[in-house]
């Protein structure tokens, strides 16, 4: 049986600053995945250092981290059925030249440090991720027409 799971998406400033916002997101709404959650904001560095914490240790983590700051990023919160490691298949391997085509970073970029996206990857960091960046409020269960057409 699949599980309808809730992941956590992040459209990075590069997705931002080459107007490929529309054109991910797009692609998770063809899937039929839903918007349950959906907001521009500003990364901190307390937020960061916790969301890539296991990455600290790495020659990039500064540059990382000033990189995710350069614009503020999309929020995104998709639930569906499976959907925190289906998103991780549409997005593709971190290295963007690994990756498969078809995918997000595939199709869309060639440098690790430039990948456009970050999503969730297992199902703890998904219950931690969505927590990180938003708020009870800020998520909104609700019943689509077209439900009954993707969920069977
Ligand atoms: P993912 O984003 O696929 O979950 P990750 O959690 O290992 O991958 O790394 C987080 C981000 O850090 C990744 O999307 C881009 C950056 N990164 C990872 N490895 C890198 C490297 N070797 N050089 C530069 N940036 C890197
Ligand atoms: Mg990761």
């Amino acid at each position: 049986m699949a599980d309808v799971q809730r992941t956590l998406v992040l459209l990075k400033p590069d997705a931002l600053q080459r107007d490929l916002l529309g054109e991910i997101l797009t692609r998770f709404e063809r899937k039929g995945l839903k918007i349950i959650g959906l907001k521009l904001f500003q990364l901190s560095d307390e937020q960061l250092n916790v969301h890539y914490a296991h990455l600290a240790e790495k020659s990039f983590f500064a540059d990382l981290k000033t990189f995710m700051k350069h614009t503020p990023v999309v929020g995104i919160v998709l639930e569906g059925m499976e959907a925190i490691a289906e998103v991780r298949k549409m997005i593709g391997s971190t290295n963007p030249l690994q990756a498969d085509a078809g995918t997000v970073r595939a199709d869309f970029s060639m440098n690790v440090s430039s990948n456009l996206v970050h999503a969730s990857d297992s199902v703890e960091n998904a219950a931690e991720e969505v927590k990180r960046f938003f708020k009870e409020e800020e998520l909104f269960a609700y019943a689509k027409i077209t439900d009954q057409y993707i969920f069977g």
